[in-house]
Order: C-alpha cells, then sequence, then structure tokens
C-alpha cells in the first residue's frame, strides 16, 4: 500500500491538462517536449507548450507574466518543466514563480533535473524524473490518477516523501519507444525552420529529426550516466512517418539529423539513403540532410550514398590531433582514422563542420599544434572550438569536483556559462587556451564565411539579408559589424539573434 504523499493530496481526479514549459525558447525546437507530449497517454489530454523567457531571457520578464497568465487561464492538473544545464538558472526562476503561483503538480526532466534531482525539488517541483522521460512520465500519471499507488515503487520518479526521505529508484536500462512521432503542431515549427539555424554554418529550411538515441562510445565529457547512453535505433518505418509528416505538414528543404551518432552502421546508413532518395521522388522535391559522423565509422559505401541522397553536411568530433589527449578523454577513437576519412570526403560535395575541444586536464601546447597540425591537414568546411566543460553526469563531472578544477563557486555556476572561455583549473595558462582558440577560428573561418557564398542558398541569404535591413537594420549592422571585426563569438550570437527575432520567435506563439 504507497504511502500518502503531500504532492498527491493536490491531485484532484483524472489528470485532463497539462502544461509543458520550456524556460528559454531557443533558436531551436525543444525536442524533448514535443517529444513527451506525444506519448500514448497523453492522447485524449489536453496538452500545451509555452515558455518564460525568451533566447535573451534579459528581456524575459514581461513575457513570463504573459505566460504565467496562459496557464492560469488554461488551468492545467500537471505543469512539466524541461531543461539543460545551461538553461538552470532561468528554469530555477520560472520553478520558483510556478510554484508561488499555482497549487498545481510540478514535475521537471530533462538533462540537469537528472543530475540534480534534489536541488530542483526543493526550488518547488514536486517530482523530478531522471533519464529518458517517456515511460517514467507515464507511470508517473498512473500513480498521480490513482491517488499515489505505485509512487514508493516507482523507477525514476524522485521525490520527498511525507516524512521528508528522499526517493529515488534509479532506471537501469532505457525503456523509451523511438518510434514515437514528436508533436510538433504544439509548437510554432515552421518559425524555428525559418530560422534556417538548424544546420551551423549553412543557411537552410532545415526541420529536426531522430533517427536513434544514444551512442556506443563513453566520452567522459559527454556520455550522461543518468541516460544509460547505448546505441539504440528507431525503426526507419517510424522515420520515414516522421519524414513524410514534416513534408506534409511544414516547408522546409532539409533535415537536421540530431541523432548523437548518425554514421555508424553502414547497411542502415545505406537503406537511409536510399528511402531518402525514394521520398524525395514521392515528394517531387530535392531534400537535404545533414548528420553526425565519427573518424573510424564512416565509410567510402557510406560517403557515396549520403552524397547521393542529398547529405549536405556531416558533423565530425574529432576533438584533438593528440592521441594522448583522446587517451585522456576516452573518445575510444584512434588518431590514425582521421586523415583517411577525410581522404574520403574530400572528393565529395559533403560540407564537414568539425569540432575540437581544447582545455583538458594534462594537455600542453605540444598536443595543442598537433590539433592545429591536423586541422591543416584536413582542412574542414566550418570549425566549432569548445573549452572542454565538465557538464553534469558525466565522468568529468565528477572528475572536476574530486580535483578541484573547478573554482569553488563556479561549481554549479559554469554550467551556463557559455563556454567560449577556458572552464577548468588544469595548468594550462588560460590566455594560452584563449589565444589558440582564436588562431584556429582566424585559419578556418575566413573559408567558412566564403563558402556560405558559393553555396546553393547563397541568392536567398542575400535576398533575405537585404529584406532584413529595412526590417532590423541596426541588428543587421550589428552582425556586419561583427564579421568585419572577426569576432566570431559575437557574429555567432548576433547573427542567431537577428535570424530569431526575424521569424517571430519572439512572439510567444506557444500556446
Ligand atoms: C541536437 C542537440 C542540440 C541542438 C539542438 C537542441 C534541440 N533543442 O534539439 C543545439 C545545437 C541547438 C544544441 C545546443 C546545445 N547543446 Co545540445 N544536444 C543536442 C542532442 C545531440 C540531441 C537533443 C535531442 O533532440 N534529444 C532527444 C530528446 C528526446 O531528448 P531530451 O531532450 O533529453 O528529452 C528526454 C528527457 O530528457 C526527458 N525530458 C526532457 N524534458 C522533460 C520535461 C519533463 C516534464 C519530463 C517529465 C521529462 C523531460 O524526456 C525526454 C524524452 O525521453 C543532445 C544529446 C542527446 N542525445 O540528447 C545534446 C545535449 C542536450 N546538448 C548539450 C549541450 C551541452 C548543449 C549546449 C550547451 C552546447 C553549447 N555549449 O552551446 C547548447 C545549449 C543550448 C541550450 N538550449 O541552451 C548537452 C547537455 C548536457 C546537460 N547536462 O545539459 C547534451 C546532452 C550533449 C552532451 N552529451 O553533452 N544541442
Ligand atoms: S562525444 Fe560523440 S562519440 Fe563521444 S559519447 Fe558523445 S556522441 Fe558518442
Amino acid at each position: 500500500m504507497a504511502m500518502p504523499n503531500k504532492n498527491i493530496k493536490k491531485m484532484r481526479g483524472k489528470v485532463k491538462k497539462i502544461a509543458l514549459i520550456e524556460p528559454i525558447r531557443n533558436f531551436s525546437p525543444n525536442m524533448g517536449l514535443i517529444t513527451l507530449a506525444a506519448i500514448p497517454k497523453l492522447a485524449g489530454k489536453e496538452v500545451k507548450i509555452l515558455y518564460m523567457f525568451d533566447y535573451e531571457y534579459k528581456s524575459g520578464d514581461q513575457l513570463s507574466n504573459y505566460s504565467l497568465k496562459k496557464i492560469k487561464d488554461f488551468d492545467p492538473d500537471i505543469i512539466g518543466v524541461g531543461f539543460l544545464s545551461a538553461e538552470w538558472h532561468a528554469a530555477k526562476v520560472v520553478i520558483e514563480r510556478l510554484a508561488t503561483a499555482f497549487d498545481k503538480i510540478i514535475v521537471a526532466g530533462g538533462r540537469h533535473p537528472s543530475s540534480f534531482p534534489k536541488d530542483v525539488l526543493t526550488w518547488g517541483a514536486d517530482f523530478v524524473i531522471v533519464g529518458e522521460g517517456e515511460t517514467a512520465f507515464e507511470e508517473l500519471i498512473n500513480c498521480i490518477e490513482n491517488n499515489g499507488a505505485g509512487l514508493e515503487s516507482s523507477v525514476g520518479i524522485a521525490f520527498y516523501k511525507e516524512d521528508g526521505a528522499f526517493h529515488l529508484n534509479p532506471r537501469l536500462k532505457e525503456t523509451a519507444n523511438l518510434d514515437i512521432i514528436p508533436a510538433y503542431h504544439l509548437i510554432p515549427y515552421q518559425n524555428f525552420i525559418n530560422t534556417k539555424l538548424g544546420v551551423v554554418g549553412r543557411y537552410l529550411k532545415s526541420g529536426w529529426l531522430a533517427t536513434s538515441r544514444g551512442c556506443f562510445s563513453k566520452c567522459i565529457y559527454c556520455r550522461d550516466n543518468n541516460f544509460g547512453g547505448h546505441l539504440r535505433f528507431r525503426s526507419m518505418d517510424a522515420v520515414f512517418d516522421d519524414i513524410r509528416l514534416q513534408l506534409s505538414n511544414y516547408d522546409l528543404d532539409c533535415f537536421y539529423i540530431v541523432d548523437d551518432m548518425f554514421a555508424v552502421k553502414e547497411k542502415r546508413v545505406i537503406e537511409f539513403c536510399d528511402r531518402f532518395i525514394a521520398i524525395q521522388k514521392e515528394f517531387n522535391k530535392m531534400l537535404y540532410f545533414a548528420a553526425t559522423a565519427r573518424t573510424d565509422t564512416l565509410t567510402k559505401p557510406m560517403v557515396n550514398a549520403m552524397e547521393k541522397a542529398g547529405c549536405t553536411q556531416l558533423t565530425f568530433g574529432v576533438e584533438s590531433g593528440s592521441p594522448k589527449i583522446h587517451d585522456i578523454l576516452n573518445t575510444n577513437k584512434s588518431c590514425t582514422t582521421i586523415v583517411p576519412a577525410f581522404e574520403m570526403l574530400k572528393e565529395s560535395e559533403i560540407d564537414t563542420f568539425v569540432n575540437f575541444i581544447i582545455g583538458v586536464p594534462g594537455e600542453n601546447e605540444d598536443d595543442i599544434n598537433l590539433t592545429l597540425k591536423i586541422i591543416d591537414s584536413i582542412k574542414p568546411t566550418t570549425v566549432g572550438v569548445t573549452f572542454l566543460t565538465p557538464y553534469p553526469g558525466t565522468r568529468l563531472y565528477d572528475l572536476a569536483c574530486n580535483n578541484n578544477w573547478l573554482d569553488g563557486d563556479m561549481k554549479k555556476e559554469f554550467v551556463y556559462r557559455h563556454n567560449y572561455k577556458p572552464q577548468l583549473n588544469v595548468g594550462i595558462d588560460p590566455s594560452l587556451l584563449l589565444n589558440r582558440a582564436k588562431r584556429i577560428y582566424k585559419k578556418t573561418s575566413r573559408k567558412t564565411i566564403l563558402n556560405v557564398f558559393t553555396r546553393h542558398e547563397s541568392i536567398e541569404l542575400i535576398f533575405d539579408v537585404i529584406k532584413m535591413m529595412f526590417k532590423h537594420p541596426v541588428k543587421v549592422l550589428d552582425t556586419i559589424k561583427s564579421i568585419l571585426t572577426g569576432d566570431i563569438d559575437k557574429f555567432k550570437t548576433k547573427y542567431r539573434h537577428l535570424l530569431y527575432v526575424n521569424t517571430g520567435l519572439t512572439i510567444n506563439n506557444g500556446l
């Protein structure tokens, strides 16, 4: 017999309405919330998704009050909030406000709550879902509808019991049904597509698509213990039902595949490509896609099939040119695979977006020089440089806490800092790291920018910039100025914000 829980007392009768909240609306859709909104348990219930702060956050207070009023009018039985670590500062404010304003059941989930369930409960959430949400959220609603029965034995649901004891049975394996098609209609999905920000470094009307979840590798900065993480595939039929639904309802010409790792199994990649060609014929439309790849799993038949099917960009985490750094990061990758993989791509039309990490414990100038050297030999189309950041849930986070690699107060602050400055005190001079990051961008940014103007979408970009000159002259000039000064971070922020504002995402059209 389940112990009565004070949170359950808030529940009166069956769950009919659910409001799902994004603390900050970004320039890309919140795949977690639209996936959760589509689980079978929510069929027949009224579900709304809205957000409390927009991309700029600082200007969001008015919006937050507006959203609170919208929630009040909607009068949901449950309010769900989902967020990443980079968003926790806003999420805390949001949960505190929701808990003060409403006597409703508040459920939090996503990457950050999964790592710090106790913190999030003290902000005012009644329950935290740890790990993937599909099964646990369904179970929680069942418990709520049964006046708390089953809560004590629940798995993946964290809460404080009436006697103050903390309850959480960790979920030992993932149980999510990956074939669920996200509820795109609950968000202004077309506006997100219209930002043309889906594929980094390109200007394509791109939608978002998942074909798998997890990854077989265990890189210390990425593999999240709360999410198990092993690679699981969505059925190809569900993938193409999803594509078909998006093409039928939205104006898009590209898919950004959000998988942790797409180009892994040759047979599956080729099957995807064959069906992608078939769907172009079905819709009589030229379509593109962009996806993730690893240098050690890429094969020539994969490259050929992807190029033929319209793959426009592959994203790689090459991370470093130094084998020592790969060992420290546990990437399970051999540096000897890097150059051959890029040789395979050289003759193809596929762009490459390549990520590098610097600021790794144990890294020295020689290691960074090896990274600079590898960039020279593989000549990526676009480059991203990140200072190693210890996100909660990862092995790196534990190492950083145990070894005092974070400044005392930064332990929880760092997670929302933009990681364009060194994050860890690991004995490398931060100014050297900043200097090397700038050097990498300097080496590559001119090519990136020039490339944008040599693509099939260039004419559209030029037309759009001219149109935006009339609508947002100051923002366009600011963006151009940041290109001319070579400040790549500033440019990225200004450019994203310009497109975000231009597509009307600042207007609260979530409800
Ligand atoms: C695609 C992607 C992006 C894209 C688009 C993101 C998007 N909105 O789709 C872009 C490029 C914009 C991006 C940006 C960033 N990303 Co990113 N991204 C991803 C990636 C690869 C896929 C996201 C996805 O679609 N997941 C699928 C959905 C279904 O999963 P989910 O969101 O986790 O939701 C499930 C559960 O969390 C839970 N859940 C979620 N919300 C809620 C709410 C409730 C109420 C409940 C009950 C449950 C619940 O249920 C869902 C279904 O199971 C993930 C890795 C991954 N596999 O998730 C990284 C990941 C989310 N990103 C990460 C990071 C670090 C970032 C950046 C900070 C990078 C940077 N330095 O700029 C930014 C932050 C942007 C921001 N929002 O502030 C980290 C987050 C780590 C953390 N602890 O927060 C991840 C996990 C990668 C990693 N392993 O390091 N990202
Ligand atoms: S960084 Fe890439 S390869 Fe490593 S675990 Fe994450 S998704 Fe897999």
